[in-house]
């Protein structure tokens, strides 16, 4: 009886130990969700994110476009996004970026942005190394660091042997940028390891930290140094000015045309501020987030400055969206992981008409709250929220509100 009890257990272990070894989940992400909630929150209001396609081919093109709103709840620990630059999110280069335009302006360098503005984005990638791969928008801002928009899961295909980035440059000469200069950069990398390893060890070789430290002790700081180490001292700096020289020199002959790395900051006009986006408003009484529900529930009276009567049909923080199964459902094309379908619940479903102001009493829940790591605001040192408001109006267009506030937990 005992053995068999004993064999049981010992199968049971087994199985479990070999379940364990077969359940090795893809490490999907890739950072995002460990920025603290208020950076994903409070800064860039992602929207109408599309992409181009899920299915890439090494070489061919994807696009996304898509708007985001800058907060004006932006966190003061952060910088205001004065330098900000445009780019993508990816774990390691799976795609290359070939175009970036903001407001139809080329974005390839920094731009200066207005928190309380709407910017549309577009960013054309090309695909590089084959596999399936998270592929997000991104705000980079000084100081802050990257804001990342909704991602979406795109499968690279074919072979990276034949990924090649040709560009024009403004000679006329066209390059590959996969593998421009890198025969160069490992030339001359070589051509400067060789001194310095040299140098390195011409002093390691003999006795170092102890013996020379009671060297120093005894007043024999003299003996340390020699008469050829003099001379080496100085072949060895007439001998890194001539490298220097001469390779400024081989590179102004082999590139007679230069400019320097550019880094100014261009000007760009936000979008046009439309009724869409300022005729509702939004005043928070009241939000609190209940932990074992993952819910978040929020009293706010909401004004209706448009033409047209409204309902809320979604709330959407950090990029995930809480959506009203009741209402038409907006744009589609975020990434639907990042989905609560029926996760946003308004009491009564009011309709609030024009010139009206109306108290929603709305609830806010899913599991995403933990499994996107939002919950963890609880944790910050000034428990604070930040989302956009959707309503859809009965013209069929979309009415957004930027809120923000304070949050407080309940436990129970
Ligand atoms: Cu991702």
């Amino acid at each position: 009886m005992k053995n068999k009890i004993i064999s049981l257990l010992g199968g049971v272990a087994i199985m479990v130990t070999s379940l364990t070894a077969l359940y090795a989940p893809q490490a999907g992400a890739h950072g995002e969700r460990s920025q603290e909630p208020f950076l994903r929150m409070r800064t860039v209001h992602w929207y109408d994110t599309n992409f181009s396609t899920n299915r890439v081919a090494v070489n061919s093109e994807m696009t996304m476009t898509g708007k985001f709103l800058l907060a004006e709840a932006w966190p003061e620990v952060i910088m205001k996004p004065d330098v900000a630059f445009l780019h993508v999110a990816e774990p390691g280069p799976a795609v290359a970026k070939v175009e970036s335009w903001l407001n139809g302006v080329p974005a390839a360098k920094s731009f200066k942005l207005e928190l309380g503005k709407t910017y549309e984005y577009k960013i054309i990638v090309r695909g590089r190394k084959p596999g399936e791969a998270h592929i997000h928008p991104m705000l980079n801002v000084q100081s802050a660091g990257g804001l990342v928009g909704p991602g979406q899961w795109t499968l690279i295909e074919g072979n990276y042997e034949d990924f090649t980035y040709p560009v024009t440059t403004l000679t006329g000469e066209t390059i590959d940028l996969n593998t421009y200069g890198f025969a160069n950069v490992v030339k001359w990398h070589i051509i400067w390891a060789i001194p310095a390893l040299f140098w390195l060890l011409w002093w390691i070789r003999r006795p170092v930290f102890i013996p020379r430290f009671l060297m120093v002790q005894n007043g024999e700081e003299d003996a340390l140094i020699t008469g050829t180490d003099k001379k080496v001292a100085i072949a060895m700096f007439i001998g890194t000015m001539v490298l220097v020289t001469m390779s400024s020199n081989s590179a102004k002959e082999a590139y007679p045309i230069q400019i320097p790395l550019q880094s100014a900051i261009i000007p760009v006009e936000a979008l046009p501020v439309t009724p869409q986006n300022s005729a509702v408003k939004a005043k928070i009484l009241k939000a609190n987030y209940r932990i074992p529900g993952r819910s978040m529930t929020m009293t706010l009276d909401v004004t209706n400055g448009s033409a047209t009567p409204i309902k809320l049909a979604e709330f959407n923080s950090a990029n995930v969206r809480f959506t009203n199964s009741l209402i038409p459902t907006l744009a589609k094309t975020d990434s639907a992981e990042l989905w609560a379908k029926g996760g946003l619940h308004v009491q009564g479903e009011p309709t609030i008409y024009p010139g009206e102001t109306a108290r929603l009493e709305i609830e806010a829940s899913d599991a995403l709250w933990e499994t996107e790591r939002l919950s963890s605001l609880i944790g910050d040192p000034d428990s604070a929220f930040g989302g956009v408001l959707y309503f859809h109006g009965a013209d069929g267009k979309t009415y957004m509100e930027e809120i923000s506030g304070p949050i407080i937990p309940t436990f129970q």
